[in-house]
């Protein structure tokens, strides 16, 4: 089969070719970023894996260097597989803890240690496997095949002052579960006896565990040392092996017991995701440069394995997001980091577009293959009242909803949002959209809806087209959100009174409150669609593979298919230019 080249991405971070998986060790060193993935030097299906290395100034331009890591030594002669980069205090330079295959047919997984074999070398080109590798091993009744993907270490109290996790499953309807190891030298580590945590979900890849501030600067990181205390959270996050998502938690770390609790004690029912559509295997790392931190996750193709193999590559990078702890502090925001917008070019604007109920308008003026969109929309709060009534069996799955409610299923209030990647004839669409419904029983919340329908996102039958949906945690019903907003709604009530003098037929009422929570930013890339939601409470990626909606092709609409008018307060797209991507 063929497929058109125009679906490779322009922005999203790949190689040139072949299959990429996890990132790996991502860390910001002496002016430069560093980031390693899994990588098959030999082609567009998963093996061999080796670690591909790149670097950049500014997390969008990126040099290809040599793979750091390749199988070499026996205790990752079947594989060098996921792990983590520790820059040490004072000057000692990173050192890598990655999990390596070292017998093939069981894939029993031992962890090993790497060194750079040059800490002056900016670009931290050779790396070096020490003999006394691998310096943990599955032992005392762990599942040798289920142990894998070390985190960033951090410190603690104790001779032993380094603590990292290792994932892993346990029992037979397995619990994941995340082991401690402590050490002081990155040479011998030692096992707490206890787990961190862990829960009923089947095996855990790739966790990460990180402090996260509350009520600190917004965006604002922590160095991944930082210890628990009364403005300090933490959030452990795993990868379901079963379920091929992300899910996470806060809580609260106890360092003298290496015990985490989660806030929530449902939290482990992986209600919250960072995103709910394709990411996995996704790791954070602290940047002093801008004291952030940054969330790195995988994106798989949702294409057919011989259209991978056919065209080349497969896999890409998420947007590096920025993630930070929400006011609340019960979930964690995240957006595309700042750097991404140098990337911007022409744009288009549209403001105070009414959508009647029905109605869709395009978007034109731009090419909206490879762009960003910024848009915010207002709903009145009397259209509130003819929001749908949710279904109480759908009340939890956001995904399960949906798939039953989707873009083209008339609604109350929503179906709202865009069109992206779509055809002239919108045969073709991917739709993006908030969908509103009443209060469920017992609650003054109206419950916000967000999801990714791509089910006509392409006329080529053979795709994989799962819709993608998270709930927004949101209170559009009063305006307690910040002081700023309380005021815009003491100013929006002015506006009604007016408003209603005028006995205007189609009322409508500036509600900034509203505005706020549909404010979305949506990053389209030929074949992935990357939004952020309510100001990046709720994100989805989804990939799409459009066969009309290709390059110049593709269109950009605003649709509203529920029976409320909404209004889009702002909408500014912008053309994406093509960074420096590995010499591709
Ligand atoms: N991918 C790696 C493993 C990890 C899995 C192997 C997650 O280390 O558990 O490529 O995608």
């Amino acid at each position: 089969s063929i497929v058109n080249p125009l679906l490779r991405t322009g922005y999203h971070f790949q190689p040139p070719k072949n299959w990429i998986n996890d990132p790996n060790a991502p860390m910001y060193y002496k002016g430069w970023y560093h980031f390693f993935y899994q990588y098959n030097p030999k082609g567009a299906v998963w093996g061999n894996i080796v670690w591909a290395h790149s670097v950049s100034r500014d997390l969008i331009n990126w040099v290809a260097l040599e793979p750091a890591l390749r199988p070499s030594i026996p205790g990752d002669r079947y594989g060098c597989w996921s792990g983590s980069a520790t820059v040490l205090p004072d000057g000692g330079g990173p050192v890598i803890m990655y999990t390596g295959v070292d017998h093939p047919d069981i894939n029993y997984q031992v962890q090993n240690v790497a060194y750079p074999k040059n800490v002056s070398d900016p670009l931290l080109r050779e790396w070096v496997k020490p003999s006394h590798n691998p310096v943990i091993v599955p032992e005392g009744g762990i599942n040798a095949t289920q142990f894998r993907d070390p985190t960033t270490a951090w410190r603690g109290p104790g001779p032993e002052q380094w603590r990292l996790l290792v994932g892993s499953a346990a029992g037979s309807s397995p619990r994941g579960v995340a082991y401690v190891y402590r050490s002081r030298d990155f040479r011998r580590w030692r096992r707490v006896r206890r787990p961190l945590h862990s829960a009923a979900t089947g095996m855990w890849e790739c966790p990460d565990f990180y402090p996260v501030s509350k009520g600190g600067a917004p965006r604002a990181g922590l160095e991944t040392s930082v210890p628990p205390g009364p403005r300090v959270k933490h959030v452990l996050k795993n990868s379901l092996d079963l379920r091929r998502y992300d899910y996470y938690t806060v809580g609260t770390y106890h360092p003298r017991a290496e015990r985490y609790v989660p806030d929530d004690p449902a939290g482990d029912e992986h209600r919250l995701r960072y995103d709910y559509g394709n990411f996995y295997a996704s790791k954070t790392f602290y940047d002093p440069a801008k004291r952030r931190r940054i969330l790195w996750g995988w994106a798989n193709e949702s294409d057919s394995a011989a259209d991978d193999v056919a065209k080349g590559w497969a896999g890409i990078q998420a947007i590096p997001r920025t993630v930070w702890l929400d006011p609340s502090g019960k979930q964690l925001l995240q957006w595309p980091i700042e750097e991404v917008e140098a990337l911007r070019e022409k744009s288009v604007t549209l403001k105070n577009r009414l959508i009647k109920a029905g109605h869709h308008v395009e978007v034109t003026g731009i090419q909206t293959a490879q762009a960003d969109v910024e848009v915010s929309f207002e709903v009145s709060p009397a259209a509130l009242a003819g929001a749908e009534t949710l279904d109480p069996a759908l009340a939890y799955d956001a995904e399960k909803l949906c798939g039953v409610k989707r873009a083209d299923v008339r609604g109350g209030v929503g179906p709202f949002g865009l069109w992206v990647l779509a055809s002239a004839n919108r045969k073709e669409r991917t739709a993006v959209f908030f969908r509103v419904f009443k209060p469920a029983a017992g609650s003054d919340k109206p419950v916000v809806l967000m999801c990714t329908d791509p089910t006509k996102s392409s006329l080529n039958p053979n795709l994989y087209r799962p819709t993608f949906a998270g709930f927004v945690d949101t209170d559009i019903s009063n305006g307690k959100i910040s002081l700023r907003s309380l005021v815009r709604v003491a100013v929006q009530q002015v506006f009604f009174f007016v408003q209603q003098l005028r006995r205007v037929y189609d009322v409508f009422i500036l509600s900034a409150v509203s505005a706020r929570y549909f404010f979305f930013l949506l990053q389209i890339d030929r074949s992935v669609v990357e939004s952020f939601g309510a100001g990046g409470k709720t994100c989805i990626l989804s990939r799409v593979y459009p066969s009309l909606a290709i390059g110049k092709d593709a269109r950009l609409y605003v649709f509203n298919n529920g029976r409320a008018h909404v209004k889009v307060s702002r909408l500014t797209a912008w053309e994406m230019k093509k960074p420096v991507m590995n010499g591709a």
